[in-house]
């Protein structure tokens, strides 16, 4: 080993700070940051403890696989997971009983893929990375999503299962509707992935509110609001009242100030405090970001007290509680 990398991990070993070879490689674009301030690469974090989606992700990048393939994997696994009312397969459907998903992912050379009302497949985020990758579009909405599903080599599927089906009957009987806040303590997928090069990844993917109007699209699938990153900076994902976070562009807007200088903690914060300061009713919702940066910051903060977020670091998954506002 070369005698000035050597002096270098002594002093940050002796400082209790250990990165993985990654990290040291010279290849590696973080290098030209102070070493004090970089983490150890992988790095997963999702919404909600999504621990196997994030252990998921987190143990393949840590493989060697690209933060794209990690996060589509990922999510994949909260897709698949019928006891999960919000996501994927056995989410609860819209008011005519149809289930109805929206999902999106961005690269980070700034390509995305998005789909919206996605009726018939439980891997949206696969649909959605193939439209970024098989088309010059960036969304495909409905039926056209369904036919590119199709195309693609999708089969198609019955969402709706037999708990999700009797669940929506019990709720025909009122069919009261109002979106309830941390809905069972788990909700909507976004994830960020940082992999062992220091590329950044995201993907949002969800059936949106249970028992919506029929044709209804969340923030989820939408570029900027359920998600944004930029590979030079840093991304966000959001969960909660889609409608709130769509009227603030959320997502974009804490990159955004994160381009500017501003922590990701310091970014959620002010993010969330817009969503509050123009929405009256901000008492009734849920809304919540979390975010990271190119060094591998986190941060996390939302309206209502509840709201966790997991992160993978250094082989390990922790459950981490949100900041809140109220
Ligand atoms: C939506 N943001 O469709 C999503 C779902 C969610 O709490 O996160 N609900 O509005």
């Amino acid at each position: 080993m070369k005698r000035r990398k050597f002096i270098n991990r002594s002093i940050l070993a002796g400082a209790g700070i250990t990165f993985s070879p990654s990290i040291l490689n010279a290849t590696n674009p973080l290098n030209s940051l102070s070493p004090m301030t970089k983490s150890s690469f992988p790095i997963t974090i999702a919404t909600w403890n999504f621990a196997n989606a994030s252990l998921k992700a987190g143990e393949m990048m840590a493989q060697g696989a690209t933060a794209l393939d990690a996060v589509e994997q990922g999510v994949m696994v909260e897709e698949a997971n019928l006891k999960n009312t919000t996501v994927g397969k056995g989410g609860a459907p819209d008011r005519e009983g149809n289930v109805t998903l929206d999902a999106c992912i961005m690269a980070p050379d700034g390509n995305a893929g998005s789909v919206v009302y996605l009726k018939n497949n439980t891997h949206a985020v696969s649909v959605a990375r193939k439209v970024m990758e098989e088309t010059p579009h960036v969304m495909l909405a409905g039926e056209g999503a369904d036919q590119f599903a199709r195309e693609m080599g999708f089969e198609k599927e019955d969402l709706l299962t037999e708990d999700s089906e009797r669940a929506y009957k019990e709720w025909l009987k009122k069919k009261e509707y109002k979106p309830i806040i941390n809905i069972e303590n788990h909700d909507t997928i976004g994830m960020l992935c940082i992999d062992q090069n220091g590329d950044i990844v995201s993907a949002c993917t969800t059936s949106g509110l249970s028992y919506k109007m029929n044709g209804r699209v969340g923030d989820s699938p939408i570029i900027g609001s359920g998600l944004f990153l930029d590979n030079e900076v840093g991304g966000a994902v959001a969960t909660g009242l889609g409608e709130a976070i769509m009227k603030n562009v959320s997502s974009f807007l804490v990159v955004e100030l994160m381009r500017n200088g501003k922590s990701p903690q310091e970014a959620c914060e002010i993010a969330i405090q817009r969503i509050i300061a123009r929405s009256p009713d901000f008492k009734d919702f849920q809304a919540a970001l979390i975010a990271i940066n190119k060094k591998g910051e986190v941060g996390s903060y939302c309206i209502q007290k509840g709201f966790t977020y997991v992160k993978y670091q250094d082989g390990t998954n922790n459950n981490i509680p949100s900041k809140y506002y109220i």
